[in-house]
């Protein structure tokens, strides 16, 4: 059986609930009932966590050494700026896939740069709630596991 952490930072509690114009209507809740649909699909075992503490996400990822397979990391505005997540990440020996609702790349300069980037595995952006669901498939096919649960 597959484990996934899927960890989500700062202000994405907020989703669906302020700024629609700008990330949509959809909830973290909605956004977590598509994660465990698609993970039972899978035959996957899927933790799902949101913090706005940056200490709370590095201790998600140092207890997730050994015991997930995988994680799928929203790191929030903390992608631009955390060289602690990024090492925290370099020290789990954990494949992680990082994800983003929004296409970063097409936003301001200062969302260009991901500290997440370097210790990921790949980087799912820009296609809103759908990108969560493409992760866990993307984790799987990292993993050698897609189709086989
Ligand atoms: O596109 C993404 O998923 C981001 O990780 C979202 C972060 C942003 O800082 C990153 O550059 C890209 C912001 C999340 C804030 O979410 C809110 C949701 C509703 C209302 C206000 C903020």
């Amino acid at each position: 059986m597959t484990k996934m952490l899927i960890l989500n930072g700062p202000n994405l509690n907020l989703l669906g609930q302020r700024q629609p114009e700008i990330y949509g209507t959809t909830t973290l809740a909605d956004i977590e009932d598509m994660c465990r649909a698609k993970a039972e699909a899978l035959g996957v075992t899927l933790t799902f966590l949101q913090s706005n503490a940056e200490g709370a996400l590095i201790d998600a990822i140092h207890g997730a050494r050994g015991v997930e397979n995988g994680i799928i990391l929203n790191a929030g505005a903390y992608t631009h700026t955390s060289v602690a997540l990024m090492d925290a990440i370099a020290s789990a020996e954990l494949p992680v896939v990082e994800l983003h609702l929004s296409n970063i790349h097409a936003r301001e300069a200062f969302r260009h740069k991901s500290f997440i980037a370097p210790v990921a595995v790949g980087q799912i952006c820009g296609f809103g709630p759908a990108g969560y669901p493409l992760a866990i498939d993307a984790l799987m096919a990292h993993l050698g596991r897609l189709g086989t649960p």
